[in-house]
């Protein structure tokens, strides 16, 4: 049965990939799933039909048969769960490639998403210049961190993995701030992964709800 996943009628990246559909997509893509995707605007997510599937109101949702997923950490997990290269076979590894997803949404992207959401919605405040800093210096703490770990390796553990591509997926909102640059070799783990024919599928896919013309 081909899933639906659900991803913004406008999103407000104007087409970068930043929102939280592209990595459904993406591990789509991997997986090499076929999928259908439901539009919806700001006020669609907040009606009783959208509710039901996703209680917080937002996007990304997946649907496939009789199941419902919301949560898109927990969304590429069942699907590198069920459909072969996103995880290992060997069971250590396994459980090492889903702790890196842990890790992406639970260390690193909630940094960023404060940075962010500092620039977004704080700036007109009067103590926004002074606390721009401070938020960006915690993202920095942080792909400090992630940087030593990674070294020169091309991947976080192995081969390519769920884990690498929430990770990626994460550290690519940070990139417009100029922050990851100062981590050349996570700027080089991002784009190596961007040129994923796989990421390139769904960063098409992505961009073409906002152009209104189909992807290649
Ligand atoms: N924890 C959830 C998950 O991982 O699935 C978070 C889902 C989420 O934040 N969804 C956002 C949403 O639906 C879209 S992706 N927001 C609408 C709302 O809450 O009303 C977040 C996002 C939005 C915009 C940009 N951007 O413009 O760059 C990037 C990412």
């Amino acid at each position: 049965m081909t899933p639906t996943i659900t991803a913004f009628a406008q999103s407000p990246d104007r087409g970068k990939g930043l929102a939280r559909d592209t990595r459904i997509r993406w591990a789509l893509e991997e997986v090499g799933q076929p999928y259908n995707v439901r539009l919806v605007t700001f006020s669609e997510m907040k009606e009783p039909a959208h509710l039901a599937l996703h209680p917080f109101g937002q996007i990304p949702t997946y649907e496939e048969g009789d199941l419902t997923l919301f949560e898109s950490g927990s969304i590429v997990l069942h699907l590198a769960q069920r459909h072969a290269g996103l995880l290992p076979i060997d069971a250590n590894a396994r459980a090492r490639a889903i702790t890196w997803m842990f890790a992406a949404v639970s260390s690193v992207e909630p940094p960023i998403l404060e940075f962010a959401n500092a620039k977004l919605l704080e700036s007109d405040k009067p103590w926004s210049k002074e606390r721009l800093p401070l938020v960006a210096d915690r993202v920095r703490g942080r792909l400090k961190q992630l940087s030593a770990r990674l070294g020169d390796s091309n991947w976080l553990d192995g081969a390519f993995s769920a884990g690498d591509l929430m990770m990626v997926h994460v550290l690519q909102r940070i990139k417009p701030s100029g922050i990851l640059d100062e981590f050349p070799n996570l700027s080089a783990y991002v784009a190596r992964a961007e040129a994923r024919p796989a990421y390139k599928r769904a960063f098409a896919a992505q961009l073409a709800v906002f152009t209104g013309t189909p992807a290649g």
